[in-house]
């Protein structure tokens, strides 16, 4: 199956996207923000740890770098909430063209076909970075974290996502950079593009190198 094939698909009307990773590159400031977390609690952590949190929720990315030490649960809490606070520092650096080449005219293709467009992120700051690329007209409908409990890789997102935009899984198509994502998406019964090495995403429906690709 070809990008094109599913482009052209009449059938499939609606394209629920991720955002981290899909729309804009902030695993560099999730890192930043894990690492300056890490080192005043005096954990471990680096560029390989950090790609396992792709797409991960936060208290789930926690876990992953505690790497089995026990913490209550209110310092868990504390924790995720001072890395976010670091985090949204960073963020506030985030601009229209920290969007990835080749999104906007992609979007805009979607848009002159008639496509209904969404957004499925894990991520409960999906609004504030929306709002910082300048970039939520696009869409018609916005599910993240902050809708769902069950995280990816569970379908969740991507089915509040088609609810949003009014259409069943079988009519949307998912674009997803994380190996979680991609599984999620085809749980869910959604086609899915996979943007990123095939050793990550490539058990979806196709698989681009970067969406420089998206066309
Ligand atoms: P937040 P996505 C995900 O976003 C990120 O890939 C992942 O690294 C992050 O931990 C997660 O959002 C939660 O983000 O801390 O902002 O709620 O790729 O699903 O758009
Ligand atoms: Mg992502």
């Amino acid at each position: 199956m070809t990008l094109e094939q599913l482009v052209t698909d009449p059938s499939l009307e609606g394209w629920i996207f991720d955002l981290d990773g899909v729309i804009t590159d902030t695993a560099r400031y999730h890192y930043l923000a894990w690492q300056k977390l890490a080192d005043e609690e005096g954990l471990p952590f680096d560029e390989e740890i950090n790609e396992k949190l792709r797409g991960i929720s936060r208290m789930a990315s926690l876990v992953i770098i505690l790497d089995g030490r026990e913490y209550p649960e209110e310092k868990k809490g504390e924790m995720t909430d001072r890395k976010n606070r670091y985090y949204r520092d960073f963020l506030d650096q985030l601009n229209p063209d920290d969007i990835l080449p080749g999104v906007i005219p992609f979007l805009d293709r979607l848009k002159s076909l008639g496509k209904k467009l969404a957004i499925g992120s894990a991520s409960r700051n999906t609004e504030f970075i929306l709002g910082h690329l300048g970039i939520g007209s696009y869409f018609d409908g916005v599910a993240s974290g902050s809708f769902v409990t069950r995280a990816k890789p569970a379908p969740d997102v991507f089915i509040h996502a088609a609810g949003q935009i009014g259409l069943p899984v079988s009519r949307c198509v998912v674009v997803e950079d994380a190996q979680a994502g991609v599984s999620g998406a085809l749980e869910g019964g959604f086609r899915a593009v996979g943007i990123g090495p095939a050793e990550r995403v490539g058990h979806g429906h196709v698989r681009l190198d970067s969406t420089e690709l998206l066309k």
